[in-house]
């Protein structure tokens, strides 16, 4: 359960009788192959929003991972793209730093598709960085294999398999759970043992509790969008007032021009009453508390490329 506290957990080191597995993990790919669900999957929380719509993830997300003789700092990474404007630039800078930080690397793809540029310019990118800092084990995870044949899969590994030397080519399906159970173990394989864990065992993720709960009401605002919107869409916290058995939240959803402020707030306020009442159904799981919730929705221009509306907004 995560507390509504503005940090989840204070990290703490402990050292441990009998050594563990540990080991930090990068996920890396092209938008919307499934990163967020798997992180999500292996720290078996819910801390990263997750969409059908590419470029939901704009930050740098770690979550902790325990098991029972290992724990696994897990970092979900924007998707890797073309950058159009300042806030995308952060966003696949983001997405490559990671590398730097990473012991294990997954590269995840879609399993429907033969690797296409933006997969090799992730896989460039991981190669670069595991010469100048050897990685213990480099991945590439086939996503999505519950909505493909598996007569279509072997030429596909094939194909990746030419590609670069990979500890190994693991087929998944991160939203079904199929085959996480074995790529969890080779991952944990690779790892060195340490007498020291960084993490309590209830330490779940960095992010505060307020980017969390801005986080589900975004999610929501891409759940009930299209087209160009989910991209010019941020939403900003302004208020989070902790009550005894009420969390008061108020929050601003930024647009980038008129016609989407319309959109969002749709015929006589319909679509934000939807979106706003979604939400605060997910920050009431997240914080086990009743919330009562004010949106506004806010015409932006331009936010996307604007340093301090990007630095007000976390990005
Ligand atoms: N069928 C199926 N859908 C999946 C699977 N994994 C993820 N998805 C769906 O794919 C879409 C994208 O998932 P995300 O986890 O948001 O993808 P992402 O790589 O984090 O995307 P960005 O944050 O935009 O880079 C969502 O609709 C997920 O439900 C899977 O294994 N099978
Ligand atoms: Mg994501």
């Amino acid at each position: 359960m995560l507390e509504p506290t503005d940090r989840i957990m204070t990290d703490a080191m402990a050292t441990h009788s009998t050594p563990m597995k540990w080991g930090t993990l990068a996920i890396v790919g092209r938008p919307n192959v499934g990163k967020s669900t798997l992180l999500n999957a292996l720290i078996q929380q819910k801390i990263a929003i997750v969409s059908d719509k590419p470029q939901t993830t704009r930050t740098r997300i770690m979550g902790v991972g325990h098991y029972p003789s290992a724990q696994l700092v897990v970092i979900d990474t924007p998707g890797v793209h073309k950058p159009h404007h300042r806030l995308n630039t952060k966003m696949v800078q983001t997405a490559l730093g990671t590398l730097e930080e990473a012991d294990v690397v997954y590269v995840m793809v879609d399993a429907s598709r033969s690797p296409g540029p933006g997969d090799r310019f992730v896989i460039d990118a991981v190669d670069a960085a595991n010469r100048s800092h050897p990685y213990y084990g480099v991945f590439l995870l086939l996503n999505k294999v519950d909505l493909v044949k598996k007569s279509t899969l072997l030429p596909l590994i094939a194909e990746y398999d030419r590609l670069r030397p990979w500890t190994a080519i693991i087929p998944i399906s991160a939203h079904t759970g199929c085959q996480l159970d074995r790529l969890l173990t080779v991952t944990l394989a690779c790892l060195p043992e340490s007498d020291i864990v960084y993490f309590e065992d209830d330490y779940v993720t960095d992010q505060p509790v307020r980017q969390l709960a801005a986080e589900l009401i975004r999610e929501q605002v891409l759940e009930h969008t299209r087209d160009e919107l989910p991209y010019a869409v941020a939403v900003r916290l302004d208020e989070f007032l902790e009550e005894d058995k009420l969390v008061r939240i108020a929050a601003t959803i930024f647009v980038d021009k008129p016609s989407q402020k319309a959109i969002v707030i749709g015929k006589r306020g319909h679509r934000l009453k939807e979106i706003a009442t979604h939400a605060r159904r997910a920050i009431e799981d997240l914080l086990h508390k009743h919330v009562y919730l004010k949106v506004w929705v806010k015409v932006q221009a331009g936010w996307r490329d604007n340093e301090r509306i990007l630095t007000e907004l976390g990005y």
